[in-house]
């Protein structure tokens, strides 16, 4: 069945570490070599041995409006006949950076990088020159992406292959990450009262997106901004899977809290590789060339991302689509609880919006100590049952799922009648 992808792996794994170019990809937590694809199309994506699946991996996360929708593709390939890369400015920088300051308003100004871990990593350094203090807080299973500060208690490819934090980490930079529990707000205060007047920055996924799905607790994120502004510091919401996902306006439009800084990542460059961070004018201004503070890119603001990104924000704009996301993911989300009770399988199905995964636990998942409860054997057996069925999920227990605008309800009743074969199978 997997025949055409084995043989490539045979042949990846002797020109790239682990023979991929990224750890999540290796299939290494659910025991099996990886899929290699070869196209998509809306809700599906068919790898090299031309087997088709239901996609609900959608490029860990961007694609909300599912694979090679023909309106980005057109803007790419538009874009394209002018040219791949200039490294200088463009009227249509300015365009999607004002939709952006438009759809947010908590960002005042915006600056377009090439990933969610560039806008991570430098959304810390522009806290960091803004409060001038070194240590940050972090939460426990959270993914910021590999950038050195984040490598500590990540989420992620680092918590599904059981990576320690720190090897290539200096112990300088481990030490200026502090971790407190994701919806413990005791924790976070804890660790301000211990480091008075030296906490620059607090970094998170306003919905957890890296541990599995774990939502934020009732008071959750307001708790986080009242201890922020109250010590005098930068609150950053990493919005790289939730901002447009969760609602246009990204999780702080869901739960009505405001960041002072916000992460976005692939879903504006429309799946091309972007990522942008922003935030209110005042903290905006430390960035060079208007502050002190460095940051900067070839491929920053590339012609072909943007265009990309403007057509499929546009879209998520003009068509509102997210009521329909809701229904189409809490339809899965039910028929997968229904068949879980059918079979006697503890299953704890988080879901916000479109974005959802399940635990094999009977505890409720609400941070990182109960989403490691997680019988993550049976979910190997489950992904590959499922796989077999023809639905592509994540390689990974620690990793979300994603509806795009392309699931049908067809796609939605086969992944149901997949997830009860599977049950069947591992039962
Ligand atoms: N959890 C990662 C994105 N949020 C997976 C993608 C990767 O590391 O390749």
């Amino acid at each position: 069945m997997y025949k055409k992808s084995a043989q490539l792996f045979t042949e990846a794994k002797k020109y790239m570490p682990g023979g991929v170019n990224s750890p999540v990809r290796a299939f290494k937590s659910v025991n099996m070599e990886p899929l290699f694809i070869k196209r998509a199309l809306g809700s599906k994506i068919y790898d090299a041995d031309g087997s088709e699946y239901i996609d609900y991996v959608a490029s860990w996360g961007p694609l909300i409006l599912g694979h090679a929708h023909p309106e980005v593709v057109k803007a790419v390939t538009e874009a394209a006949k002018n040219g791949t890369s200039y490294g200088a400015s463009t009227e249509i920088e300015i365009e999607l950076a004002k939709l952006i300051t438009e759809i947010y308003p908590s960002i005042d100004k915006v600056r377009m990088v090439n990933s969610g871990t560039e806008a991570a990593m430098s959304a810390v350094r522009i806290a960091r020159g803004f409060t001038g203090r070194d240590k940050i807080i972090k939460f426990d299973g959270c993914y910021h992406g590999h950038s050195d500060s984040f490598l500590i208690k990540a989420g992620s490819g680092a918590l599904t292959l059981g990576i320690p934090g720190n090897p290539g980490v200096t112990k300088g930079t481990a030490s200026d990450t502090l971790i407190a529990g994701y919806n413990t707000l005791e924790s976070v205060q804890e660790i301000i009262e211990a480091n008075p007047g030296q906490i620059a920055a607090i970094i998170v996924e306003p919905v957890a997106g890296n541990a599995g799905v774990i939502p934020p607790a009732e008071d959750f994120l307001e708790g986080l901004r009242k201890l922020a502004a109250d010590n005098g510091i930068i609150l950053i919401f990493d919005e790289v899977i939730t901002g447009f996902r969760v609602a246009l306006g990204g999780a702080q439009e869901l739960y009505g809290v405001k960041p002072d800084m916000t992460c976005l990542g692939k879903i504006i460059g429309g799946g091309l590789p972007v990522g942008a961070y922003g935030g209110r004018a005042d903290i905006m201004d430390m960035v060079a060339p208007d502050g002190p503070v460095y940051q900067a890119g070839t491929l920053a603001g590339n012609p072909l991302a943007m265009a990309a990104g403007l057509a499929a924000v546009n879209i998520l704009k003009e068509e509102n689509p997210y009521p329909q996301l809701d229904k189409m993911a809490s339809l899965l989300a039910d028929g997968i609880r229904e068949c879980s009770v059918k079979h006697g399988i503890p299953i704890q199905q988080n879901r916000v919006g479109s974005m959802m995964c399940r635990f094999f636990t009977d505890k409720p998942v609400t941070g990182l100590d109960s989403a490691m409860t997680s019988d993550t054997e049976l979910f190997a057996e489950y992904f590959k049952a499922m796989l077999s069925e023809g639905i592509y999920m994540a390689p990974s227990q620690f990793e979300a799922g994603f509806v795009s605008t392309a699931h049908t309800a067809e796609d939605i009743e086969k992944t149901i009648e997949a997830h009860d074969n599977a049950l069947k199978k591992i039962g």
